[in-house]
């Protein structure tokens, strides 16, 4: 019996939570899952009783708190090493890590204006500067990742790993909002959208959660 407990949002809209749930699924255990709804209501008494940041994702790990998407990561990585959550060779794990850190603390701007909607097509926004070049990162970050481990499999490092999991909201993102990509790119989601573990979280997520 694990004693793993993951309190998460809507998968329908709860970016931060979809990669706090691939981290665990990779890992292949068995977990409760906490559902807390953030809209159309949202109970934040509720889920700061649960965890003090009041934020979700937050995995619950015998006495362990963890309330960060990436120290989920980090901390399932530390836990399952054979899982290999990170590319083995030093350079790409650096690489990987840079471009996972670079996403956790930017791209206001994408997530602000084109908010994860798993389940559905929606419009584009218009495209501001700030947007243009949110995106255009993004598209550079992926295009040199490809470039250099295509050789080594379909994922961004070639094999799946935390980058994969981190960008797996923005892959959504660009699947909902249809963003033009090259064809490297587009084949990189493709594969993305139809991992298991994101197939699983479609299927439990609720269109109607927008
Ligand atoms: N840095 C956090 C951010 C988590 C986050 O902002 N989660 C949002 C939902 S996706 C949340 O809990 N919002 C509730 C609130 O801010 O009150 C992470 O990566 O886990």
């Amino acid at each position: 019996m694990s004693n793993f407990t993951l309190i998460i949002g809507n998968k329908n809209i709860s970016s931060w939570s979809l990669r706090a749930y691939l981290a665990l699924k990779h890992a292949d255990v068995t977990y409760q899952e906490i559902l807390i709804s953030l809209r159309p209501s949202f109970d934040k008494e509720a889920l700061l009783r649960l965890t003090p940041a009041g934020k979700v994702p937050t995995l619950i790990h015998g006495d362990h708190l963890i309330w960060d998407s990436l120290a989920i990561c980090e901390y399932l990585n530390d836990l399952y090493p054979q899982k290999a959550y990170w590319p083995d060779d030093i350079s790409m794990r650096a690489h990987a890590r840079c471009v996972s850190a670079e996403l956790h603390s930017g791209f206001a701007t994408l997530r602000t204006l084109m908010p994860m909607a798993f389940c559905n097509s929606l419009q584009m926004p218009e495209i501001t500067e700030d947007l243009k070049s949110d995106i255009d990162r993004i598209i550079d970050i992926w295009t040199d990742a490809r470039d250099k481990y295509a050789h080594i499999g379909p994922y961004l490092f070639g094999n799946y790993c935390i980058a994969d999991m981190m960008f797996a909201p923005v892959v959504s993102r660009f699947n909902t909002y249809q963003v033009a990509l090259s064809e490297k790119l587009q084949h990189y989601c493709n594969h993305m959208m139809s991992h298991p573990h994101m197939i699983a979280w479609r299927d439990e997520a609720d269109p109607l959660d927008l």
